[in-house]
């Protein structure tokens, strides 16, 4: 048999067992992709938990029914294209100005739901002032903030997040916390706020933390509609490009550094 009749016999085979419809029901369907998440491909670089954060933020969009009803405020950084990638109505704000635009959304359109989704630079630099008088007033939104520890847009620029001895292109040697100043927990800092209803920290780089986080996202939305205040949650998350790293790697060593630095978990919990 020649190679060209035996890869035109696996072909054949190959369609008779995806197209029997013995295998490819309903119930043996394991992987779908939700519906709020656009069939397009995204520019995000190999294994960055932007992707998987998308995702888990779609799924939850989806299994609550609140398509129609949520408005999503895209950050400057890498997710500055996230209105490409979710289909919502959404808006993009200025560079650490998304808590500014979606607390005037929600407070023109209070009965929608309203989330910003921001990352480090965007959220712990830029646009520390407007995040932490939107948690102080209380504003009734969900903020998603990506915590990768670097400015990862720019090309891996030191961030208010990035850790004790951390390279980047502007702390070749690692950052010095006493010239430096030590990396902001801005998480913590913005659970004493009055305004802060649920805040968590999360991350997305091991099965069962996708889940947990997924459920994070999820209370944060029901949460909203208690109208009680700001719900924020955290996500660790890596940067394999900037990092300088494979994407296993950069998990790893998100697991071995980030993680003891900025520890999982609820930080603020509803009382009532
Ligand atoms: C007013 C203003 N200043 C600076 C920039 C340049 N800039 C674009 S993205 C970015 C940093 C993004 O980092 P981060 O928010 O952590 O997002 P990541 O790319 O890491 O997800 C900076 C400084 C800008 N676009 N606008
Ligand atoms: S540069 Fe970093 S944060 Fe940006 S898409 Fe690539 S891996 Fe993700
Ligand atoms: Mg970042």
């Amino acid at each position: 048999m020649s190679m060209n009749e035996r890869d035109l016999l696996e072909d054949k085979h190959f369609e008779q067992v995806i197209s029997d419809e013995s295998i490819c029901t309903k119930e043996n369907i394991v992987y779908e992709k939700p519906e709020t998440l656009l069939d397009v491909s995204m520019h995000y670089c190999p294994g960055c938990g932007h992707g998987v954060a998308h995702r888990i933020l779609a799924e939850v969009i989806d299994e609550l029914g609140i398509q129609q009803e949520v408005i999503g405020v895209a950050p400057v950084g890498c997710s500055v294209l996230a209105y490409n990638y979710l289909n919502i109505d959404m808006s993009e704000a200025a560079h650490g100005r998304a808590s500014a635009v979606a607390t005037g959304i929600k407070r023109v359109l209070p009965e929608k739901y309203v989330f910003s989704y921001q990352g480090d630079g965007d959220l712990a630099a830029i646009g520390t002032g407007e995040t932490i008088h939107t948690c102080n007033r209380g504003e009734n939104i969900l903020i998603i903030f990506i915590n990768n520890g670097i400015y990862g847009m720019t090309g891996g620029q030191m961030a208010p997040t990035t850790l004790p001895g951390m390279k980047s292109t502007t702390s070749p040697f690692g950052r010095d916390v006493a010239t430096m100043g030590a990396p902001l927990k801005i998480t913590e800092l913005l659970a004493q706020l009055p305004g802060t209803y649920y805040v968590t920290r999360q991350s997305v780089h091991k099965p069962l933390n996708v889940r947990k986080a997924k459920k994070a996202i999820q209370k944060g939305f029901e949460y909203q509609k208690l109208n009680k205040g700001t719900c924020f949650v955290e996500i660790v998350s890596n940067c394999p490009s900037n990092w300088k790293m494979t994407p296993v790697e950069s998990n790893k060593w998100l697991d071995e550094n980030m993680l003891p630095f900025y520890p999982l978990g609820d930080i603020k919990v509803p009382k009532d």
